[in-house]
């Protein structure tokens, strides 16, 4: 059975592009998969977190993730800062990458903007925690939305270069895994942007933990364009709103854009987002439901956290201490 890693920030609630990029996903390839799941608290600090907040959102996102169907038992979740193999990895990352792939980072670019001296360093290292957080398992499938995939191609070139340094095949191939038509859901407020559990307005994107009024609300509010939808995919062209909410549509529905607008092609978006929102709290409200149950006993999901951190560095633990011995670290 293959291994993959994912993992995902506790750096607010988690949203919807969470959701239908990555963990809906998560929770189909349980079934053939061995898989590690991971609160990768450690890349969430790489912004300020307010340290009272932390933990309870590492609480809360574990809660969402097994509320949506991750099985702790069966697979491994767990969070970052609790196994410390990670960083030991890391570290050799960080004197394998090099500065020229990191600056052509678009995520980074993005996230620094125009204040690229203020970031931190952790930002901009980043993608070589990302890396040995996927290798330190020696996993070779990583299920990601598509904002990601260059992430990946860098842990690639991280690890052939490890390999070809110290002239082993010590690291194996990573393959990202982008699925669905929605690997990209962009926010509800401007649709060339992807939506974000840390965007600062509220209005741009669904949070797993959103009631059907406020899915209601939100889904009223997204910006869209005057003209009614297309009929066809082609119509969608040049109008990035209306893409995302057939897009999202589409998700939802286990279907693709063209499928959406056989059904909805011609109307309004007065209607058509009556209907989005229908589907919406009919598949987000249960999750939600559950996440809040689970949440009122924190005891219960700091255990599972415990025990898959357990696992977690058991089977860690002999892959950085192998990379360590090729680097040359003495062994006292
Ligand atoms: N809008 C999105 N569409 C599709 N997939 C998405 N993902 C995130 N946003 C979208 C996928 O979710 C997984 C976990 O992401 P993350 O929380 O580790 O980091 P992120 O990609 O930076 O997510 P956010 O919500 O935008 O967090 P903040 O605001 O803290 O930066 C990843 O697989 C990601 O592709």
């Amino acid at each position: 059975m293959q291994r993959i890693f994912s993992g995902i920030q506790p750096s607010g609630i988690p949203q919807l592009g969470n959701y239908l990029g990555a963990v809906r996903n998560w929770v189909a390839l349980q079934d053939s998969h061995e898989c590690l799941y991971c609160v990768v608290d450690l890349h969430a600090i790489t912004v300020w977190q307010d340290p009272a907040a932390l933990a309870q959102q590492t609480r809360e996102l574990a809660a969402s993730l097994l509320a949506c169907g991750i099985d702790p038992k069966g697979h491994i979740l767990f969070n970052q800062s609790a196994v410390h193999a990670h960083l030991r990895l890391a570290w050799i990352f960080n004197c394998v990458a090099r500065m020229g792939w990191l600056n052509r980072m678009t995520q980074f670019k993005e996230k620094a903007g125009k204040d690229r001296e203020n970031v931190s360093t952790g930002l901009f290292t980043y993608p070589n925690l990302m890396a040995a957080d996927i290798l330190v398992y020696h996993a070779t499938r990583v299920p990601v939305g598509d904002d990601q995939r260059q992430h990946l191609e860098l842990a690639n070139d991280i690890a052939q270069k490890f390999n070809r340094d110290y002239g082993v095949d010590f690291f194996p191939n990573i393959e990202p895994m982008i699925m669905g038509p929605a690997a990209r859901v962009m926010s509800l407020r401007d649709g060339t942007k992807k939506m974000s559990k840390s965007d600062p307005s509220e209005q741009s994107r669904i949070n797993l933990t959103d009631g059907a009024d406020e899915i209601a609300l939100k889904i009223r509010r997204a910006k869209t364009d005057p003209e009614p939808l297309p009929s066809e995919v082609e119509g969608l062209d040049g109008r990035p709103e209306a893409r995302n909410l057939t897009g999202i549509y589409a998700a939802l529905t286990d279907t693709d854009h063209a499928g959406v607008l056989r059904e909805h092609g011609g109307k309004g978006f007065g209607d058509f987002k009556k209907a989005l929102t229908d589907l919406l709290v009919a598949k987000l409200g249960p999750i939600s439901e559950e996440t809040r149950r689970l949440l009122a006993d924190p005891g219960t999901i700091e255990s599972v956290l415990r025990d898959g951190a357990r696992r977690a560095e058991a089977l860690a633990t002999p892959i950085v201490e192998e990379a360590e011995r090729l680097v040359g670290f003495l062994k006292v």
